[in-house]
């Protein structure tokens, strides 16, 4: 699969994810600090787009949870209004985008994480991150369309990174 990472010799650096932020977000507009956070963080938004998800969306997002008793309420919550969906690229992304998220739980996640700052209730953890490379595979061919997704160069390369 074609990442549109050329420039770059190693693959960690061209990791990408998916990243939502979900109905709760939007609604109580956090868009900004929100997205601000990854790119002040120093990663590449390669893809962004505002949509409410269709229900067979969301069923194929959260397909690993079907048999969980909060899955129709998760389903119903995610496509009950517009989701910013996002894909951001650099070397770690992955992992460093769980972290600055915070844990699933927003009570039990650390203050400076998006969760530990901005939410309470886990049915209402206002973002979503894919949890692995597979996921993050996998997530971003269901929400995004390979030329909604642009592989650029920061014009400023240097100044955030070595490589
Ligand atoms: P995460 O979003 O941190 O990857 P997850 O994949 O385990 O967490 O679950 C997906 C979402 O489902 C989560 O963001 C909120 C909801 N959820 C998870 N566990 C739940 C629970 N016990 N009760 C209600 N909602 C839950
Ligand atoms: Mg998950």
């Amino acid at each position: 699969m074609d990442h549109g990472c050329h420039f770059m010799e190693l693959a960690m650096a061209c990791e990408r994810t998916f990243i939502a932020i979900k109905p709760d977000g939007v609604q109580r507009g956090l868009v900004a600090d929100i997205l601000g956070r990854f790119e002040r963080k120093g990663f590449k938004l390669v893809g962004l787009k505002l949509l409410t998800p269709s229900r067979a969306l969301a069923e194929q997002h959260y397909g690993v949870h079907r048999e969980r008793p909060f899955f129709a309420g998760l389903v119903a919550f995610i496509t009950s209004g517009p989701v910013v969906a996002m894909v951001w690229e650099g070397e770690g992304v992955i992992a460093s985008a769980r972290v600055l998220i915070g844990a699933t739980k927003p009570l039990e996640a650390a203050p400076g994480t998006i969760r530990g700052d901005l939410a309470v209730d886990i049915g209402r953890n206002v973002v979503h991150g894919s949890d692995g490379p597979d996921t993050a595979q996998f997530e971003i061919g269901l929400w995004f369309q390979p030329e909604e997704l642009s592989s650029w160069q920061p014009a400023d390369q240097a100044w955030r990174s070595e490589a």
